[in-house]
């Protein structure tokens, strides 16, 4: 077992041991193309290698010394995605087969089969093998431990691999991916609950990924072992990776996330502030909470119910002394703007008299042993047995059990915890456990790292069944690729230290550059009690977290928006109210990732991908295309540095105009808020702020607009908030196209879709007019109106909801604009 639990180890034993060989390729005896965009190699040795050109910039690779493939069956590939076989050409030469795309020339050696990819269009190298496909028999539980290499370039650097807490860039590290459940985790664990096999790697400004589709133990060692060599291996299963094209990095990541699958859109109400513990319980208590947030006017949207619900933590089940009337309780917080989210576990209790026990058990979807006993192990409940998710029908009969929770009792989400699967004793299962697996059986070693997104899969399909055409909203800890089809996420146990808000930050990051971009941390740390500072600095970071929800652990005392000093209170409520006026912005960027798979959280490294000096950076990123975000992490901190890449930025709060430089600048910024940039030439949309989402029938929206000498476009995305008709054009996606001048501003706006919105008037504010003209000339759809100066140096005007265009002149001021900094506070209240 050891190899397998430490492959840390296992490379250093594999090249030292005398006793465990390395198997390669031997030379190419016959090339084939089997299919369009296929083509075959095989080995004297009986090495196939199979490439496949599965759309523009993607490539397959699969490798087997069997001679022939595993049927070929993934859970990550998102069943919707079509693959479009780019035109290609192939030219045989004597050492080997040279398969050129438009984008991409795939050249594969006759002996041995390395491979190195090239950029067609520069001859650049992307990609090439060092030892390339190399395996190992696995004499422990058969088939191969699978393994990969390739040359490490010197000033080639790696981000990505999903739930990792240390820095963004990765270069020389060595990773896992065997999901865990990792309470207080450090910056060194690894690996954590989510199991992500994807890295992007960035190279002098261009990018490509690797997608390595194997769900068992996998590690990927990017340059650790040897600054020049990048490895990835598994315990099992094939060598089966995807070469994903960039050039540039966010198209890597679109890619990836198409391949593995675009996202729905998410109703409204789950991007605003939810509020959670372990636990609020009884009744009253989650009334009371309810009461402290509308009685301080602090928006909310979900409260959160975690295991103490349950009647001794039977899932699907109800504490009849806690919660006797949970239909009526979860009636009047909903009249109150609050929706609620309930947490179910995979584990049931072994209980004869449990009826969701006994059903299982009569019906055989319990997880077996591998001599056919009942796998059991201790969580909350005490000894469970756990459903086998890999199973179809399993799946079926557990989102059936939703109907209650759902359709009759009024819960609104779902929230799937312990499913990496956590265990008391051992950590896990087992490795011997059997799993269907989708009509592919397996052991637990091979289903380990797809369990909980099978799980959280099911529990999806059951908030759809029950949800009365409702946008479901499911939440998951563990994960492997493409289980962002199923849940929104969040990081787990975290910790209440500063340390962690920079792991929040980090991690959240990282997590939305591997297509999971619903994406939060527990706001304030689950662990130990956060200062008044530390939490606010949290909630001001998580405003532009997609996830936003405060969670704790519970035994360290409350952790409340209300719960610190008034001050603090009142400036937490500021980040939130902000969160609130931000969410037209914040639904936009999600829909850009629900159309393209564009992540919502962009690092700097991804964006400032030719500037070299960006690489090493992570705490700055973007939301979305025109604001950038600095995050403050340390305690007592009343300025810092910051990078503030190429380009041309104001300040959110107060339009002023730093000297844009890429590189560091100081900044100050005081408690009242974190510093947020906007790109000149923006169009940021805002609502006005409400208690919760739909407690205004229908906000009008505010467009600030940001002044620019030349152009830029923002998008703006509209829709009912929830239900299915955005499916079917049913949203307004506005393209704003401006175009500016000293003096001079021109908007013109298209949208798409046939959404109708419920507001007549849209209010116009424009931002960093530099002129002292109390009023200016605008004209909307050739009509003339003013706009009026307010006290804070911008212009407003109305109009209405169809506007398409509009025209704003002024005579500039002299002098430019008096504000000396990037100062970001406005003077203590
Ligand atoms: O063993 O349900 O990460 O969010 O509050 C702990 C209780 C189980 C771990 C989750 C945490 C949740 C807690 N759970």
């Amino acid at each position: 077992m050891a190899s397998e639990d430490f492959s840390g180890n296992y490379m250093e034993k594999a090249r030292g041991s005398k006793g465990v060989a390395d198997f390669f390729p031997g030379r190419v005896v016959e090339f084939r193309q089997p299919a369009d965009g296929v083509f075959e190699f095989l080995t004297d040795n009986g090495v196939l290698l199979r490439v496949s050109l599965v759309c523009d910039g993607v490539v397959r690779f699969r490798f087997t010394p069997e001679g022939r493939f595993e049927d070929d069956f993934s859970y990550a590939l998102d069943p919707n995605y079509q693959p479009v076989v780019p035109e290609h050409e192939v030219v045989e030469f004597g050492d080997g087969v040279a398969i050129k795309t438009g984008s991409l020339s795939i050249r594969v050696n006759r002996s041995g089969l390395k491979t190195t990819v090239t950029d067609t269009n520069t001859g650049t190298i992307l990609s090439q093998d060092d030892k390339g496909y190399h395996w190992q028999d696995n004499k422990q539980y058969g088939g191969e431990i699978v393994k990969m290499s390739k040359v490490c370039q010197s000033e080639e650097y790696f981000y990505g691999l999903g739930d990792k807490s240390c820095d963004l860039n990765l270069r020389g590290r060595r990773f896992q991916m065997w999901g865990s459940d990792t309470y207080a985790y450090t910056p060194d664990t690894d690996p954590l609950y989510k199991n992500i096999p994807f890295y992007i790697s960035l190279c002098k400004g261009t990018a490509h990924g690797i997608f390595f589709d194997n769900t068992f133990r996998t590690s990927f060692d990017l340059g650790a072992e040897s600054p020049d060599v990048t490895s990835f291996f598994s315990q099992g299963g094939e060598m089966n990776y995807y070469f994903i094209h960039g050039p540039e990095p966010l198209d890597v990541i679109r890619r990836y996330t198409r391949l593995t699958g675009l996202v729905n859109m998410p109703a409204l109400w789950t991007l605003g502030y939810h509020q959670c513990k372990w636990s609020y319980y009884p009744e009253a208590v989650v009334r009371g909470i309810a009461d402290g947030f509308r009685s301080r006017r602090i928006p909310c949207d979900a409260l959160y119910l975690d295991i103490d619900y349950m009647d001794g933590y039977r899932c699907f089940t109800w504490d009849a002394e806690r919660f006797p009337e949970p239909k009526k309780m979860i009636a009047d917080l909903e009249k109150d703007g609050f929706k609620t989210v309930a947490i179910i576990d995979p584990g049931l209790k072994i209980d004869p008299e449990y009826p969701v026990w006994q059903e299982a058990y009569e019906k055989g979807y319990f997880c077996r042993r591998q001599d056919g006993s009942l796998f059991k192990g201790s969580v909350w409940p005490g000894l469970c047995h756990f459903p086998d998710f890999t199973h179809p029908e399993v799946r079926d009969w557990w989102a059936g059990l939703f109907h209650n929770l759902i359709a009759e009792t009024g819960v609104r989400g779902i929230w799937n915890d312990m499913n990496e699967p956590a265990v008391f004793e051992e950590g896990t299962f087992p490795r011997d456990v059997r799993h269907n697996y989708d009509g592919h059986p397996c052991s637990h070693r091979k289903a380990h790292n797809v369990y909980g997104m099978q799980m959280v899969r099911a529990t999806q399909e059951g908030l759809r069944r029950s949800g009365n055409g409702r946008r479901t909203f499911s939440i998951t800890r563990s994960a492997y690729a493409g289980t962002q089809r199923f849940a929104c996420a969040w990081t787990g146990d975290n910790v209440a230290s500063w340390e962690h808000l920079s792991i929040a930050n980090l991690q959240c990051q990282r997590l939305a550059s591997c297509g999971m971009s619903f994406i939060g941390s527990d706001v304030g740390g689950f662990i130990e009690t956060p200062s008044a500072e530390l939490y606010l600095r949290w909630v001001q970071l998580a405003v532009f977290h997609p996830f936003f929800r405060t969670h704790s652990s519970g035994d360290h005392g409350e952790q409340e928006p209300w719960s610190f000093d008034k001050k603090t209170t009142e400036r937490v409520r500021d980040a939130i109210e902000f969160r609130y006026q931000l969410l037209p912005t914040i639904y936009t960027t999600f829909r850009q990732y629900v159309r393209d798979g564009t992540p919502m959280l962009r690092s700097l490294p991804f964006v400032d991908f030719k500037n070299p000096d960006a690489y090493w950076r992570s705490a700055e990123f973007f939301f979305g295309d025109h604001i950038y975000v600095v995050p403050i992490m340390e305690e007592g901190e009343e300025g810092r540095f910051l990078y503030l890449p190429k380009g041309d930025w104001f300040a959110y709060h107060d339009d002023s105009h730093p000297k844009a430089v890429a590189k560091d600048i100081w900044i100050e910024c005081p408690l009242d808020r974190i510093p947020v940039f906007v790109r000149s030439g923006a169009i940021i949309p805002h609502w006005p702020v409400q208690q919760y989402v739909g407690e205004i029938e229908h906000p009008e929206p505010e467009l600030r607009i940001w002044t620019k000498n030349g152009e830029e476009t923002s998008e703006w995305y509209e829709d009912d908030g929830d239900g299915q008709a955005w499916r079917d054009g049913g949203y307004r996606e506005s393209r704003i196209h401006l175009k500016g001048s000293a003096g001079h501003l021109n908007l013109h706006r298209e949208w798409q879709g046939h959404w109708e919105p419920g507001y007549e008037t849209i209010h116009l504010t424009f931002c960093g007019i530099n002129s002292e003209e109390p009023d200016i000339k605008v004209v909307i759809d050739d009509h003339e109106q003013r706009a009026v100066r307010g006290d804070d140096g911008r212009y407003r005007v109305n109009t209405h909801k169809n506007f398409y265009s509009v025209n704003l002149e002024w005579k500039p001021a002299k002098a430019p604009s008096t504000k000396p900094s990037a100062r970001q506070s406005q003077p203590e209240k």
